[in-house]
């Protein structure tokens, strides 16, 4: 049985969680994006998070782990928590496990039972250090799901600091800040103030000599965004930089994400509500955390083009490639996509900029860990989520590089200062928004010249109610159904009548639906062909 210093832990936890009752009937899994959903049904969820972070960070030896509580893009009603480990990745996958199964405890007994088995499991010391940082989106049920979280850190008497309202990519930072700190590779300052500064810093070295960039607006989403890019520019100052900052009533709460934002410019492929466009201009929307960013604009005739993720990470792939090839340095730039990325995106960085290209099922933790095996990894979802990450060893060379010539020393330099414009932690909208201004500028490019890369194939994305989802087994990376058996026989038969036809069928893993997804030649053949597959489904 249990030491003293355990036993009493325990007996805290069972107090605590009575605080904290499971509403009756409601199933919770720990999915790609954290637990998400009604902001009303998450109390018991967060508290048992609590619990959860407290054990994660003594078995990592009492690292800084972080709790974000957002929902995301999703509507304002909802709301979700995610762990954040140690160097500001997503939570280790097999830990999922384990908060899925405590925030399904039946009673406080069962999860203090539960609690002490995976203390038991993993040879956690109850009473070894432990150290949590949390932050929140502008949510509602916000307040109240930390005061819920709170609860479970001190019921399971981990060392916590609440960091108020963030950005989830700024949470990620100060996480990988903290625990880095006292390394011989510091992150940077483990506060807002120093996101803001290093991201600044950054900024003004990469756009050193170039002209001051037109002015860019941005939709926040109504969402945290808002203020912190505001705050952000006013850092880097308007002698370098304007921002346009549009649907920013945070106070609206109910207007979080609200016919604007990244997800409904991606998903509905139009402005957002209200906006009134100048032709050739720059405009971006984020997402409700502000972990995702999607760009456009419209042209003369007042047509909208949309500059997703896919369009991004080229942009992002062909000026670090341009950069590494004019400083001499040996190191080689990879670009990682799902089977979302548009088909001209994959083939112009193989035809055109002979960039490798690894496909990864859909969720951010496998982009990111195929990136980390480039040298220079590019890794965006079309719906905008992702960053560029530099290797410790490239980071070593362009340290210790030396240049031959001005030329040279200069691609160096901004090579080394996109490395800390760009989040290396995770996906950050207000990193990738500097980032693209700064790619823009050096090329004296506007949003238009930016598009005309490459023409991006008509698509059309389906979600479809089926009677078990699960049923929906896939492999290549998502691109090709195993089961239900000969289902993908029937895909393939209507993908070939279309000239560049592309489609496939796969599990959501954020709602109870099956997604499907289809590309070709002309905006009638892809809708044709998106509904083709989706009545392959009907009855299933
Ligand atoms: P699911 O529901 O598994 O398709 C969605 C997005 C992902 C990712 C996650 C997490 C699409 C097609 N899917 O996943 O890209 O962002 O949500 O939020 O956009
Ligand atoms: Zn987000």
């Amino acid at each position: 049985m249990a030491d003293p210093i355990a036993r009493q832990q325990l007996s805290q936890i069972t107090k605590f969680s009575t605080l904290h009752p499971r509403p009756e009937g409601h199933k919770y899994a720990y999915g790609t994006a954290g637990f998400r959903l009604l902001g009303s049904l998450l109390d018991s969820v967060v508290f048992r998070v609590g619990l959860l972070a407290a054990l994660r960070s003594r078995k990592l030896d009492g690292e800084t782990i972080g709790v974000m509580i957002t929902a995301s893009h999703n509507p304002p009603d909802d709301n979700g928590v995610k762990l954040i480990d140690p160097q500001g990745e997503m939570l280790e996958a097999s830990w999922e496990t384990y908060a899925t199964m405590f925030a399904n405890a039946e009673t406080d007994d069962e999860l203090t039972k539960e609690y002490l088995a995976v203390a038991e499991a993993l040879k956690i010391n109850l009473d070894s250090p432990s150290n949590v940082v949390f932050a929140r989106d502008t949510r509602a049920s916000g307040p109240a799901l930390v005061a819920a979280l709170k609860d479970g850190l001190q019921a399971a008497a981990a060392d916590y600091a609440d960091y108020r309202i963030l950005t989830t990519p700024q949470l990620h930072y100060i996480v990988k800040c903290i625990n880095t700190g006292k390394t011989v590779t510091p992150y940077g300052d483990p506060s807002e103030q120093g996101y803001f500064d290093k991201l600044s810093t950054a900024f003004k070295i990469v756009t050193k000599g170039k002209a001051k960039p037109p002015t860019v607006t941005v939709d926040a989403a109504n969402g945290v965004g808002g203020p912190k890019l505001k705050e952000l520019a006013r850092c880097i100052g308007s002698d370098y930089l304007d921002i346009n900052i549009v649907k920013n009533e945070i106070d609206a709460v109910e207007r979080l994400n609200f016919q604007c934002g990244a997800d409904f410019v991606k998903t509905q492929q139009k402005l957002p509500v209200g906006l009134e466009p100048a032709p050739f201009e720059l405009y971006a929307s984020l997402d409700g955390d502000a972990d995702r960013i999607v760009f456009y604009y419209v042209d003369e005739a007042n047509k909208f083009h949309l500059l997703d993720g896919d369009k991004i990470a080229s942009l992002a792939a062909t000026f670090i490639r341009d950069l590494i090839a004019v400083s001499g340095v040996d190191l080689q730039v990879g670009v990682v996509q799902t089977a979302y990325a548009n088909g001209s995106s994959s083939k112009y960085l193989t035809d055109i900029l002979k960039v490798p290209i690894t496909v990864t099922p859909t969720g951010v933790k496998h982009l990111h860990h195929a990136a980390q095996l480039f040298d220079v990894g590019v890794y965006f979802e079309a719906n905008g989520h992702g960053t560029v990450l530099f290797s410790n060893s490239s980071m070593k060379t362009l340290e210790s590089f030396e240049a031959q010539n001005p030329g040279q020393q200069d691609a160096v330099t901004t090579l080394l200062s996109l490395a800390a414009l760009i989040n290396q932690t995770v996906g950050d909208a207000l990193s990738d928004l500097l980032l693209v201004i700064a790619i823009l500028s050096h090329k004296a490019w506007g949003p238009n010249e930016w598009n005309l890369t490459y023409t991006d194939l008509p698509n059309r994305l389906v979600r479809v109610v089926v009677k078990d989802r699960t049923a929906f087994k896939t492999d290549d990376a998502e691109r090709r159904l195993v089961e239900p058996k000969g289902l993908q026989v029937h895909i393939d038969a209507l993908v070939k009548k279309y000239k560049s036809g592309r489609s496939f069928v796969r599990a959501s893993g954020t709602e109870d639906a099956v997604r499907v997804y289809a590309e070709a030649a002309t905006r009638l053949e892809a809708d044709e062909l998106a509904v083709k597959v989706s009545d392959l489904l009907k009855g299933l």
